[in-house]
């Protein structure tokens, strides 16, 4: 090989090298992301925020808040210690303050479990900020379309997000403020392509409100899609993760009754790993718009339509395999 031919191959060597990293540097970009949860009544919702914590400290999504859709006390408590457990004791956390907002604790009693146990500044639910003002500050200083809000509870949150009036963080109204910064939104709800899913028909006036009028694209991934993904089971089993509130929650959750055995349905965790990764290594989607019916929903294809839902593309398992060691993620030193 001549010079000439040996500096043209190194030249090329380096363009393609750099496109592979801008590629990379694209792919891992950290997505801004809101979570909504009704942590509680279920303890999926322990396995979305231990997801959430994981991919952000691999450097994959960038937690701006986590939002209580649940006034129980305990909710805000509950977040405010998985975010201490996972070194983002300062995240910020809203809850709903409405007098018929939804109140709904854990029949297992491991919040109880949790708050008995771990370091938490928060000690009521009622301390916390309204999250409609905690959303409208931190839309409001982010980067338009950019923020990806993840729902795995009710809907109650971004009802009244939507119908909010300007105030000193915003003049725009709430629908503007999303359509303005919000990308997508993300939502375990529903039952594709028909049914009846808690989420929804907990709040049903704040589903409808939402599903309708929300001006951004949604993704749901509906009851079906994290009904078959059963975890928890490597999570408790051995001694190698020491004093962890994942890992104690879903102990004692398993450990009432027989249900839950061998694990549980991992309905949310589904909603954050799609939200940060994107539906396309995991699942296929349908195209077209949801149809409310009281607490039910149903759909309608449209190829054109800005909704979409999850459909199973990646065997269960494989899906099963990497929610559960997201789930045993370990925190990691923060600077
Ligand atoms: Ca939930």
């Amino acid at each position: 090989m001549n010079t000439i031919k040996f500096l043209f191959a190194i030249l090329l060597f380096s363009i393609s090298c750099l496109s592979v990293s801008i590629a990379q540097s694209k792919h891992t970009k950290p997505v801004p992301i809101i979570l909504d949860t009704d942590i509680g009544p279920d303890y999926d919702d322990v396995g979305a925020v231990a997801v959430l914590h994981a991919l952000a400290d691999k450097g994959e999504a960038k937690p701006l808040a986590i939002m209580a859709s649940n006034k129980n006390k305990l909710v805000a408590p509950t977040i405010n210690i998985l975010n201490t457990y996972f070194g983002r004791p300062d995240l910020p956390i809203g809850a709903p303050k409405g007098a018929g907002d939804p109140d709904h604790g854990a029949t297992q009693q491991w919040p109880e479990l949790l708050v008995s146990k771990y370091p938490h500044t928060i000690r009521s639910t009622d301390e916390v900020p309204d999250a409609v003002a905690l959303y409208r500050k931190i839309l409001a200083a982010q980067p338009n379309k950019s923020v990806t809000i993840v729902t795995v509870g009710f809907l109650t949150n971004l009802a009244k997000l939507l119908d909010s009036k300007p105030d000193t963080y915003s003049k725009l109204s709430g629908r503007e403020l999303v359509a303005k910064k919000v990308k997508q939104l993300v939502s375990m709800a529903g039952k594709f392509p028909s049914g009846r899913e808690y989420n929804v028909f907990i709040d049903s006036a704040a589903s409808a409100k939402v599903f309708l009028h929300w001006p951004t694209p949604v993704l749901y991934s509906g009851f079906e899609i994290g009904e078959k993904i059963i975890t928890g089971k490597q999570l408790v089993s051995g001694n190698s993760i020491q004093n962890s509130p994942v890992k104690d929650a879903f102990a004692k959750a398993m450990s009432y009754g027989k249900n839950d055995a061998n694990g549980r349905h991992s309905w949310d965790q589904t909603a954050v790993l799609v939200a940060v990764r994107g539906a396309a290594p995991y699942y296929d989607i349908q195209k077209g718009e949801i149809i409310l019916k009281g607490g039910n929903n149903e759909w309608k294809n449209d190829p054109n339509g800005k909704q979409t839902y999850l459909v199973e593309k990646m065997p269960v398992e494989q899906v099963r395999a990497e929610i559960e060691a997201l789930m045993m993620h370990q925190p990691v030193r923060k600077e």
